[in-house]
């Protein structure tokens, strides 16, 4: 099996194939797991502190030599520490989302550290191609968890026009379908989330994994529109209350001390009622708990089978 792009070139990495960065989800294990199988695994650093990013960092390094990354969360209150462990560490990738990680990007840099940010706009994805990004994630609202109003389908080729650099898709892909369509927008990599949730060597507690497994395809809502932050998450018990009290004009104070504490109880604690399921739309597609290497072979040879079968198709110029 062999698919390539320039990505792979980039970050010296078997698959055109990168593993979301899920605060809380995303540690060591799971993204050793996930680098081992030629695809790049990330470490979600979330909130956390530096002492478990070390860990985790180490964890990867115990099990692969194989490029991995951590993702920065910019909105950690923990940020300028992990920035400087990550370029302690020589970390070779470093993904960012919640933000523009625009005032880092000298430092990470200058260590010698890939940088791709996640953008959810045009606008962002040019400042920091500029500011030396070396590719971009372009994420659409079909995500998990925190997303921008762009669907995938239209950022996407928008982002690849705008730019020099390498563009990766995320959102809405779960499989080798996800993954032609994304290289046919322009795309030269994928960014898969959901589906890395459901890894055997995924350390969330198994019922968020069930929840997914048994998700349907209206089953994830947007919440939090209101409080300017929305977040894609499997439709609950505390979605309901959460979507009820935004619809009778709750205040984003109340709103935020409401949504208190509410991804770790899911993900950590299993509590699938009252904590929130950050998950993608293509949860519905998520059918089972498989080795983080099975995922990646099945995306890979998937796509293959895919561009078999689009030989079918017959054109001329
Ligand atoms: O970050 C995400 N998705 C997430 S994070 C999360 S859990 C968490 N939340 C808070 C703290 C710690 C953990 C669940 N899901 N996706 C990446 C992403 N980034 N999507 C959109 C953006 C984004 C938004 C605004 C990127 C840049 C941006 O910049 C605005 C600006 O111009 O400053």
């Amino acid at each position: 099996m062999f698919l390539k792009t320039c990505l792979c070139d980039l970050l010296n990495i078997e698959y055109p194939l990168i593993q979301g960065a899920m605060a809380w989800i995303a540690g060591g294990r799971l993204a050793a797991a996930v680098s081992s199988a030629g695809a790049l695994g990330v470490i979600g650093a979330g909130n956390a502190d530096v002492a478990w990013l070390k860990r985790e960092i180490d964890v990867v390094r115990q099990i692969t030599d194989n490029t991995f990354a951590v993702n920065l969360m910019l909105t950690s209150p923990e940020i300028e520490s992990i920035v400087n462990l990550v370029i302690e560490e020589k970390v070779p990738v470093v993904t960012t989302g919640g933000g523009n990680p625009g005032r880092y990007m000298k430092s990470l840099k200058e260590a010698g550290i890939k940088v791709i940010p996640v953008v959810a706009s045009v606008a962002l994805a040019k400042r920091l191609s500029r500011l030396g990004a070396d590719a971009l994630i372009a994420e659409g609202m079909e995500s998990g968890g925190h997303v921008g109003e762009m669907t995938t389908m239209c950022l996407v080729p928008m982002v690849v026009d705008a730019v020099d650099i390498p563009v990766i898709a995320a959102g809405g892909v779960a499989d080798g379908r996800g993954l032609i369509a994304s290289l046919a927008l322009g795309a030269r990599g994928v960014q898969v989330g959901t589906r890395f949730i459901c890894a055997k060597e995924c350390d969330v507690h198994p019922d968020y994994q069930q929840k997914i497994l048994k998700a349907r395809d209206r089953d994830t809502v947007v919440c939090g529109v209101t409080t300017g932050h929305p977040v894609r998450a499997i439709h609950n018990k505390f979605v309901r209350q959460y979507l009820k009290a935004e619809k009778t004009g709750a205040s984003k104070e109340e709103l935020e001390e409401l949504g208190r504490g509410r991804y770790p109880a899911a993900a950590l604690e299993g509590r699938i009622d009252e904590g929130t399921i950050l998950a993608g739309q293509i949860s519905g597609l998520v059918k089972d708990i498989q080795p983080a290497a099975e995922i990646v072979a099945d995306i890979i040879s998937d796509a293959c089978r895919v561009l078999r079968e689009l030989g079918d198709i017959e054109w001329r110029e």
